[in-house]
């Protein structure tokens, strides 16, 4: 059941399988973005943190450890615990996501069951990661294994707090690597949480770590880490710059990447207006616009273009925002005070490069960082809302006039996360489908993501894909064998 109250247990660094403070014994506050007041004092966590998680998570991945000899079909079973696990404990995790986040509690409810079907989707994986033999020399027999990377470390944001720690350690556990994972300062919460269930579940000690703290210190001290062989990240595609250059600066480790996104959904007049106009705004307006792959620039074509204007304004006045704890709520709070002022800011470089804010613009109540559904028309590719990631409740209205037209103009960011298209037309679907430069298209739907579908991003959206069976060969080395059969041994 939806409980503001929710009890939260677990706010220290989780390193060896045990809740510990950190080196400096330093904490931080995490607050409840719906009314600014705090939750909970956690343990910060800098290099020091860093490393002991390192030497815990090494010892862990040791050949001869229990984690190396566990079978990968009981790694399954484990993976598919810890799935029961969050099933078992599904209301209090959906209960601290929107304290900490501020999503609805069914919206947090929905990202956990996400979580159970990609643990149980990937522990599939486990015992799949088939190596194959390899034609060379008549009396040499080859063969290529795959192998889990080993010690890596983690980064995640905070708009999906417990969907990104299950993307992050799902694969770990089906390869049979190991992890140093950091939450953001603003969503420790969940992370936390699930970390006890790993440790209920019976994960080895040192398998999963996970160190609170913030980006510049707990995070480049991962990202810049000599014994860490990958680093995955989350978040924002400055921050994945700098994480790319700390590898190389550091030890080359591997690097995958999910960045930001201005992605295009594109709407032909062919559509029926009563199911694409709320489809349309619920791709950009769902989790209070914090999206990654949020359709951010809604392209309409021009014989529909007014009458869709006035639909989507009728609809967004009717938009329940509000505490995220009510049932009927369908937009709380942004995550915090930066990210509000950042979607305030860009409103108003709206109004100033010339658009028009047709419905809302402004802060929602007196506390808390809600910001009220809005939405801009008139708005041309130039202006800073068409071009820059705002993660808001922000949909900006663009007007095209022909296929060919609109793929170019689609295509004309520096961005490649997502792409939707709508429209009866087959032709139209597929030719957009194969010619837009992004790394997801979903035609007559929108984040429509699926845990066996890969996910992730062209140009500046990132490098690799998470989700499906790329996301498992994220964390596998590829070793070739050669045997001289030749040899008198
Ligand atoms: O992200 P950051 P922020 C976008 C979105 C948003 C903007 C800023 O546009 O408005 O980014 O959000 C850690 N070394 N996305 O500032 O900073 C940080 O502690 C290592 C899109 O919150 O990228 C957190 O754990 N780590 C995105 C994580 O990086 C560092 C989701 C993400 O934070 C670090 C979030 C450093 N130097 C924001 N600095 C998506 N792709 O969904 C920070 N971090």
């Amino acid at each position: 059941m939806a409980n503001p109250n929710q009890e939260i247990k677990y706010t220290k660094l989780f390193i060896n399988n045990e809740f510990v403070e950190s080196v400096s014994k330093k904490t931080f506050e995490t607050f409840n973005p719906a009314n600014g007041k705090k939750l909970a004092d956690i343990s910060e966590g800098f290099k020091e943190d860093v490393d002991i998680a390192v030497k815990a998570a090494q010892k862990a991945f040791k050949r001869g450890s229990e984690w190396r000899n566990t079978t990968a079909t009981h790694r399954a079973d484990l993976m598919l615990k810890l799935a029961d696990l969050i099933a078992r404990d599904i209301e209090i995790l959906a209960n601290l996501e929107t304290l900490d986040n501020g999503k609805p509690y069914e919206s947090a409810k929905g990202d956990l069951f996400f979580c159970t079907m990609l643990l149980r989707y990937y522990a599939g994986y486990a015992d799949k990661a088939h190596g194959r033999t390899i034609p060379t020399e008549p009396n040499t027999f080859s063969y290529v294994r795959k192998e889990p990377i080993g010690v890596c470390g983690q980064i995640i944001p905070w708009n999906y707090p417990a969907l990104m720690t299950v993307f992050k350690i799902a694969p770990i556990l089906a390869t049979g690597c190991v992890t140093i994972l950091k939450p953001a300062e603003q969503t420790p919460l969940t992370a936390l949480y699930i970390a006890s269930l790993t440790k209920e579940a019976g994960i080895p000690d040192g398998v999963i770590n996970v160190i609170t703290g913030f980006g510049p210190t707990a995070g480049a001290a991962i990202s810049m880490h000599r014994d860490i062989r990958k680093v995955a990240f989350t978040g924002s595609t400055e921050i994945g710059k700098l994480i790319m250059e700390a590898a190389a600066k550091s030890n080359l480790k591997k690097v995958s990447l999910e960045l930001g996104g201005k992605s295009p959904l594109v709407i032909f007049d062919d559509v029926n207006l009563d199911e694409v106009v709320p489809l349309a705004q619920e791709a950009i307006f769902t989790n209070s616009g914090q999206i990654c792959c949020g359709g951010s620039r809604t392209f309409v074509q021009e014989n529909i273009y007014d009458e869709f204007v006035k639909r989507t304004v009728e609809l967004a006045k009717k938009r329940k925002v509000g505490c995220p704890f009510d049932s009927n709520t369908q937009q709380g709070p942004q995550v915090d005070k930066i990210t509000f002022d950042k979607i305030l800011t860009y409103i108003d470089y709206g109004k100033q490069d010339g658009a028009k804010l047709e419905f809302g613009g402004k802060r929602w109540g007196n506390e808390g960082f809600f910001v009220e559904p809005t939405v801009f028309s008139n708005v041309t590719d130039d202006m800073r809302i068409a071009t820059d990631e705002i993660f808001g409740p922000v949909q900006s209205i663009i007007k095209f006039k022909t296929l060919d037209e609109v793929i170019e103009r689609a295509n004309n960011t520096e961005y490649g996360l997502a792409a939707g298209i709508f429209t009866k037309n087959l032709n139209n679907a597929i030719t957009f489908a194969n010619s837009v430069e992004a790394g997801t298209v979903w035609i007559n739907c929108y984040n429509a993501t699926s845990v066996t579908s890969p996910f992730g991003g062209y140009k500046l959206s990132g490098i690799g894909r998470e989700l499906g069976e790329e996301g498992i060969n994220l964390y596998l080395e590829t070793k070739s064998v050669s045997i001289n059969l030749a040899a008198n041994n």
